[in-house]
């Protein structure tokens, strides 16, 4: 299970660290994830960081706090817009509530592959969803891989959609995957990352639902052992920086953190299919049971509801019909 230094402790190791390691720098961005160091993410925006430093001659420097050092997702996509976190590797989820576009890229088989992903969102669409980011207090930096996410729990094989039926899923905080549940005839908890582990294991949820490396590195699979391969979503990770932040940079430091955020991409990617592969296989050896000869047409079908509600004005349906367009 995950341990939590308190705040205060990783506050005194982190600014002793930081007087030795970020002495030289003028400018040093602190930047947040959920993950373990380690984790695809974590070491994309420290490649990030090191391209940053190395094209400003050592000016600017990133921090990277992992393992949700400086809060869960939601709190930290509120300080980031208030500027007290400068960088935040996240999920799309918990910003549907605040920005309409990222729904369209969280709709349950919206993606058809990561391919397709990669196709959308290194396109036009993909420039689109990052520029709405900005009236928000954000900028956009890059998508990161998250793989396709689907449903484990600790109480028994789930074979069909109707498996589903009555059991208690943790989501992400977003309307949309509340909806999904609910179209799925499951019960959705919504509520932060951290809490899952000890959820599941004093019976507060049945499961959850998340991809190989997040169900392995967080140790869900120790508590849900059933995972069953539906691949209901594929919800890309962003690299944002707050809008307070980025304005205090000039220009040309602003096109150098662009710069570095896009060389960090392939990167990610390349870690993110090796991490998939190797996580598969460890909780594979572990005794997590998989479910993986499921039909997904039924689970398809379900989310034409998801559909109506979430994608509702003419823009969100024209970004859906888009994204289905890309081969
Ligand atoms: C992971 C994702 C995290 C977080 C987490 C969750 O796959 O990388 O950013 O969103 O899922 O389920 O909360």
């Amino acid at each position: 299970m995950k341990q939590f230094k308190t705040f205060a402790a990783i506050l005194a190791t982190s600014t002793a660290l930081a007087g030795a390691a970020y002495a030289e720098c003028e400018v040093t961005l602190k930047s947040s994830d959920t993950h373990p160091d380690g984790y695809p993410t974590v070491e994309a925006v420290k490649v990030m960081g090191e391209k940053l430093k190395e094209s400003t001659g050592g000016r600017i420097c990133v921090e990277v706090f992992h393992s949700a050092q400086l809060g869960e997702e939601k709190d930290t996509i509120e300080q980031t817009k208030f500027g007290v976190i400068d960088l935040n590797r996240v999920s799309m989820g918990p910003f549907n509530n605040l920005i309409e576009e990222t729904k369209v890229v969280s709709l349950p088989y919206i993606f058809r592959s990561t391919d397709h992903a990669h196709r959308v969102l290194d396109g036009e669409v993909g420039q689109e969803i990052l520029a709405a980011f900005e009236p928000h207090g954000f900028v956009g930096l890059a998508y990161y891989d998250g793989g396709s996410r689907s449903f484990y729990n600790s109480q028994k094989p789930i074979t069909s959609m109707g498996d589903l039926a009555g059991m208690k899923v943790r989501v992400m905080q977003s309307d949309v995957f509340v909806d999904m549940m609910a179209a799925l005839g499951a019960n959705a908890t919504p509520m932060p990352y951290g809490e899952v582990y000890s959820s599941i294991q004093t019976g507060v949820i049945d499961g959850a639902e998340n991809n190989w490396p997040s169900y392995e590195s967080s140790g869900h699979f120790e508590v849900a052992k059933y995972y069953t391969l539906d691949q209901h979503l594929i919800v890309p990770e962003i690299l944002v920086m707050s809008k307070a932040s980025w304005d205090k940079l000039s220009a040309e430091d602003q096109a150098a953190v662009k710069a570095a955020a896009a060389a960090s991409v392939p990167v990610n990617r390349e870690l993110w299919a090796a991490r998939e592969k190797e996580s598969e296989a460890k909780v594979r050896a572990a005794g997590a049971e998989v479910i993986d000869n499921i039909d997904k047409t039924p689970f398809i079908e379900a989310m034409v509801p998801v559909y109506e509600k979430h994608a509702n004005t003419p823009k969100l349906k024209s970004l859906v019909e888009r994204i289905q367009a890309v081969e």
